[in-house]
């Protein structure tokens, strides 16, 4: 402080406690499930700044739409699933860095973590090549900015350009009702066939199937899956056995993709989907299932597909996918 003026050291110790106060106010801040009303402002995944010039994409995560329902045999409506997700997540809508709180073990999940919403992918309606081509790019362009992707679907057929876009190899550990092993597409890319793709790229080297089930699989698409070398646990074995001996018959990975359809909950649980299966997974069992799959290897991608807002009115289906996305990236990143 040589050659000060005792205004100027004023002024200094002035400034400095400005700066204790805001680092004091900033390590104050706790994890909040929710910091403004659901109400108000622009919707963004859970209120995380949006990114819409990829070059400029710093982030942990980076939460990707997919408005697309052309692949789907079912009913049309998985184009508004992103946008009813991001209305949903307004319920957990506070600054992201701060992580989230759970009050069973008084934990804080995420904390520190920066997340984006860098908006839709551009939909070239009835050119879903283009589309998919598109899907492609933007996943590649996040990776390689060190960007974990998050996708919200969008119909099931948008996994397999996802994947496409990887170029480490991946066990893929498929969550749904349905094996997506059909051939009823004759050639094209639909959400009941997107598996038999998956299962011929390169770097794609296991693909666990969990929760297939009733009467929503054919023999063909058995034939299909067992053809393609997938694990089939059904959910009627996860009833039986329970969470932790399903666990057991994942395998241990270099890196897994998740991809979460929601059709794999019971329709009481997620009735927001275009295909309906009786007896689908609990909510402690797919959040359990989740939670310790990623426990096999370094999770390096996720997508939620299948929601259908047109068919569920109470949004409860947004709001338990939601909550599953961040359990399973809080078990995987801490
Ligand atoms: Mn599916």
């Amino acid at each position: 402080m040589i050659g000060l003026t005792r205004k100027e050291l004023y002024g200094c110790r002035f400034m400095t406690g400005v700066l204790i106060l805001l680092l004091a106010l900033c390590s104050g801040t706790s994890a909040r499930g929710q910091a403004v009303p659901t109400f108000v402002g622009i919707r963004t995944f859970m209120g995380a700044p949006e990114v819409t010039n990829l070059e400029e994409l710093h982030a942990d995560f980076a939460v990707l739409g997919v408005p697309f329902d052309e692949g789907t045999w079912g009913w049309p409506g998985e184009r508004y699933g992103p946008r009813s997700m991001r209305e949903s997540s307004q319920e957990y809508n506070h600054d992201l860095t701060e992580g989230f709180y759970y009050i069973d073990g008084d934990r804080t999940v995420l904390k520190g973590k920066r997340w984006v919403d860098v908006g839709d992918v551009p939909v070239m309606p009835t050119v879903p090549a283009e589309t998919n081509q598109k899907i492609t790019e933007m996943v590649r362009k996040i990776r390689s900015k060190g960007a974990f992707p998050i996708v919200l679907g969008g119909d099931h057929s948008i996994t397999f350009p996802i994947l496409r876009a990887f170029d480490i190899p991946v066990t893929v550990i498929h969550f749904d009702a349905h094996l997506d092993t059909w051939n009823g597409a004759r050639g094209n890319l639909d959400h009941a066939s997107w598996v038999n793709r998956a299962a011929q790229l390169p770097h794609v080297k296991k693909i666990v199937q969990v929760g297939p089930r009733g009467l929503a699989n054919d023999e063909e698409a058995a034939g299909n899956a067992r053809k393609a070398h997938t694990i089939i646990i059904t959910a009627e074995e996860i009833h039986r056995k329970g969470v932790e001996a399903t666990l057991a018959q994942i395998p241990v990975a270099e890196n897994i993709y998740i991809t979460l359809d929601v059709d794999v909950m019971d329709p009481t649980l997620a009735p927001g989907t275009g295909t309906l299966e009786p007896d689908g997974l609990s909510f402690a069992e797919i959040d359990g299932l989740l939670r310790g799959a990623v426990a096999k290897g370094r999770l390096v991608g996720m997508d939620i597909v299948e929601v259908n807002p047109m068919r569920d009115a109470s949004t409860r289906t947004e709001q338990t996918a939601i909550r599953l996305l961040v359990d399973t990236l809080g078990s995987a990143f801490k």
